[in-house]
């Protein structure tokens, strides 16, 4: 009887490895086993029953600044239509600072990363949006909606970078990202375009609104640093301690010069 137990729980043990691996197990299909998101070696996924949640603001500590007006100075019938502004930093009136990456940097286990279509686009000789969360393994849709010559050209430091045309007539190409990271995404023809992509190997990641607002949900209780990152003010990290069925405040601020 024993043993037939064993036989048992060694079956449902290999039935998990492959659905957790999906097509890594299988081997040489990239096309198949990429579009799964990919946790980081050592984090358990699975449901979350005593979770919380972290949700807060973050805000600009001192004068709101100015959003400067940038120059066209390349296709300006296309890229000309619109305005384009230095979004680097971009405060709201009540404070709030937009596309902050928020992240606990050590957890190990939670929820599932869930699936999804990612989409970076080129309208308007603009990156949109600006920032985004992509999992690692999960392929990115990059669009030219322009019609013209955009230059893909990724600043990557633990994946590989690349540096690639994307002439008028292909209107989209898919990009993996392997590793967790921010990566810079630039283009070569038009230098004031600018985005980034924030590569995620965990679900408990999120970008902040226009008002500077997030919020993770169904984080197993516990204590977690979170870690802030903003492209130009740089990184700051909290301690934050999650209760079941609460929610943590992780509200922090940007100070200038910090
Ligand atoms: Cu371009």
């Amino acid at each position: 009887m024993k043993k037939v137990l064993n036989l048992a729980i060694s079956a449902v043990a290999l039935s998990l490895v492959f659905a957790c691996g999906g097509g890594d197990a299988g081997g040489d299909k990239p096309a198949k086993t990429s579009k799964r998101p990919r946790a980081a070696a050592g984090y358990k996924a699975g449901p979350v029953t005593d979770g919380g949640a972290i949700s807060g603001r973050v805000t600009f500590a001192g004068a709101i600044p100015k959003v400067k007006k940038l120059e066209v100075t390349k296709d300006t019938n296309v890229c000309g239509k619109q305005a384009h502004y230095d979004e680097s930093v971009l405060v709201s009136d009540n404070n709030g600072l937009a596309n902050v990456v928020v992240k606990i940097t050590n957890i190990t286990a939670g929820k599932e990363m869930e699936a999804g279509d990612y989409l970076l686009d080129q309208n308007g000789c603009t990156f949109e949006p600006h920032i985004s969360i992509v999992p690692a393994g999960s392929p990115l849709t990059i669009r030219n909606s322009d019609g013209i010559l955009h230059n893909i050209h990724t600043f990557a430091e633990v994946n590989k970078s690349v540096n690639v045309a994307q002439p008028g007539f292909k209107k989209t190409m898919q990009q993996t990202f392997e590793k967790a990271e921010v990566v810079r995404i630039a283009c070569d023809v038009h230098n004031w375009m600018t985005g980034y992509i924030a590569v995620s190997d965990h679900p408990y990641y999120a970008i902040t609104g226009a008002d500077g607002s997030f919020e993770m949900t169904d984080v197993p209780a516990g204590t977690y640093t979170i870690e802030y990152w903003q492209e130009s003010l740089g990184t700051q990290t909290m301690q934050v301690t999650v209760e079941a069925a609460a929610t943590a405040d992780g509200s922090a601020e940007y100070a200038v010069g910090s």
